[in-house]
């Protein structure tokens, strides 16, 4: 899979992914991670990509010129690429587009700097990603963000497949404590039925350990998430234990 990035910043796309899942990737050929300058597309002796605001008001505003000159050289080289641009006005990144996106041959990432893009830029965008209601002074770490949870999405980038699987929100609810040796740390032991070697056990009480995360950490996601009629059962009695400590608090 080839993620483009269009920046002002290329540099910063050399190390995050050198090292790593990612980078290992990048050697064995499943991934091809190019950032490009946006200067490259500039006109000029000064190859200027920002302005100022029409209208009147703080900060620069990136020139759509450049923009749009790189996103036709990027789409004419890989014609079936996704153009998307970062922006904490964008729909909220999440893994479910993170599984998405993997399946595309190629994506491109616009990162602004600045006060943003002239807003005749959007019009050669597929989609505009946000990922959290939070500003940033550029799109790079946005895109490098999505690009991590997009490529180890991607068959292969991860030793074993089942660990994307039994990742956070990948069947809707968080994942279930992990314990490493020693058995007992600081006085505390790990539980028994880890080390019983019961894998019907170890799975049940895994199951009933991401439904209780989710119930008190992210009560949000239960919403949504298919539960099949164990898991309903068992989230009523870890309700009904949740409310049992409760009221045993004040005495
Ligand atoms: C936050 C996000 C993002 C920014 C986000 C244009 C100039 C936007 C700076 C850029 N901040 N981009 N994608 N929450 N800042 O995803």
């Amino acid at each position: 899979m080839n993620f483009e990035v269009v920046t002002l910043f290329p540099e910063m796309f050399d190390s995050p992914f050198a090292g790593s899942i990612i980078g290992k990737a990048v050697a064995k050929g499943l991934v091809r991670i190019t950032a490009h300058n946006l200067r490259d597309w500039a006109e000029g002796r000064h190859q200027v990509t920002d302005d100022t605001p029409y209208g009147g008001g703080e900060g620069m505003v990136m020139k759509p010129e450049p923009l749009c000159r790189a996103i036709r050289s990027l789409k004419q080289q890989y014609p079936a690429a996704r153009v998307l641009m970062m922006s904490p006005q964008g729909r909220r990144f999440d893994q479910q587009q993170a599984r998405q996106l993997a399946d595309e041959e190629s994506l491109i990432f616009l990162c602004g700097r600045y006060e943003g893009f002239d807003e005749r830029v959007r019009s050669y965008v597929d989609a505009e990603y946000s990922i959290g209601d939070f500003v940033l002074t550029g799109g790079e770490l946005p895109a490098m963000v999505m690009i991590d949870a997009v490529a180890r999405m991607i068959p292969g980038v991860l030793g074993n497949q089942g660990s994307a699987e039994a990742d956070s929100f990948s069947d809707g609810l968080l994942e279930h404590p992990h314990y490493t040796r020693p058995a007992e740390f600081e006085g505390r032991q790990v539980t028994e039925v880890l080390l019983s070697g019961d894998h019907a056990r170890i799975a049940a009480w895994r199951r009933s350990q991401q439904l209780l995360r989710t119930l008190q950490r992210r009560p949000d996601l239960l919403e949504h998430v298919p539960l099949t009629e164990k898991d309903r059962v068992e989230l009523k009695r870890l309700k009904e234990m949740l409310r049992h400590d409760k009221n045993n608090e004040n005495t």
